[in-house]
């Protein structure tokens, strides 16, 4: 189906001194990394994501926290960046200022070259001490599942943020810094179903920010959004990149 991008949210794009740009897991799904709202597989088909992700379900049973999110760390491993992550990198190369916020733990937006980008909910990459809350870069891999902790022994988790948990003060206080500054925000593949990143959107909206979502379904911030393109991030990005105007303020 070919999709509309309307001269206005161009024209919009191109005037802004600063664009900001909030993703979720849908903009990961092209590249087959499933959404929150995908149903687990698997093993891991009869468990709720958000009751995984937390500290309770980790101090019950860390093993099998640890295993599932290895699984995720397996299925991002496999993955690559799609046409969605390669479009992002291109705007921030033309937009006077760029700012990537993002709710994945994936890394996919800093595989495909995105610079700076705004983790607000962590890394699965990364691992920290579940008792002192610290990063620890490196870990002997001595076959216990979790880790340890090389320097007080306990576990070891991977350093998301996880339900209940608050998130990283800078990236909080720069997310909604980038919301109130912006002149164009743009929304891609989330339901915003998690606070506080859905408040962005809302905020920059209440900043007199063009807000545009991109999403293929209805949202909470759908008829609110100055534009709304109900289509894929990997459809609708490259398309927005490749209108000739653009290029002549790169
Ligand atoms: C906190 C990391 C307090 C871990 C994640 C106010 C009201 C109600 C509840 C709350 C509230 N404030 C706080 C809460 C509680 C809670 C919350 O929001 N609960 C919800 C469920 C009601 N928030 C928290 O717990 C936060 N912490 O509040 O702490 C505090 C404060 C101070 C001091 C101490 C404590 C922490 C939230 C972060 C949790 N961690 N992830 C992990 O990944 O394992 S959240 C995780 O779920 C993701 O990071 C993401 O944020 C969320 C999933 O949402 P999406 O990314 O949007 O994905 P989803 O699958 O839902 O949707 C995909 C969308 O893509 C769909 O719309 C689909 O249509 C679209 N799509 C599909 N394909 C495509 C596409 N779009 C474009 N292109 C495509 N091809």
């Amino acid at each position: 189906m070919e999709i509309a991008i309307p001269d206005a949210l161009l024209d919009a794009a191109r005037q802004a001194q600063h664009i900001a740009v909030l993703t979720g897991a849908g903009v990961s799904a092209e590249s087959g990394v499933p959404t929150f709202r995908d149903a687990q597989t698997g093993l891991w088909a009869k468990f709720n994501p958000q009751e995984l992700a937390t500290r309770e379900a980790f101090a019950r049973n860390p093993k099998m926290v640890w295993e599932w999110y290895a699984h995720r760390r397996a299925l991002v491993a496999q993955a690559a960046p799609n046409a969605g992550h390669y479009a992002l990198v291109e705007m921030e190369k033309r937009a006077p200022r760029f700012t990537l916020i993002t709710q994945n733990v994936d890394g996919l937006h800093a595989r495909a070259g995105s610079q700076n980008v705004i983790e607000l909910h962590g890394n699965l990459f990364r691992a920290k001490c579940f008792r002192e809350d610290v990063p620890v870069p490196n870990w002997v891999d001595d076959g216990q599942i979790p880790p340890r902790c090389p320097r007080c022994g306990s576990y070891l988790r991977p350093d998301v943020v996880w339900f209940g948990e608050a998130l990283p003060p800078r990236a909080l206080a720069a997310a909604f810094d980038a919301a109130r500054t912006c002149d164009v925000f743009f929304s891609i593949g989330t339901s915003g179903a998690v606070e506080p990143a859905a408040s962005l959107p809302f905020d920059a909206l209440r900043h007199g920010a063009t807000v545009i979502e991109v999403n293929p379904e209805e949202t909470p911030l759908s008829n609110r959004a100055t534009f709304t393109l109900r289509a894929a991030a990997g459809a609708a990005l490259p398309k927005i990149i490749a209108r000739e105007q653009w290029i002549k303020n790169g």
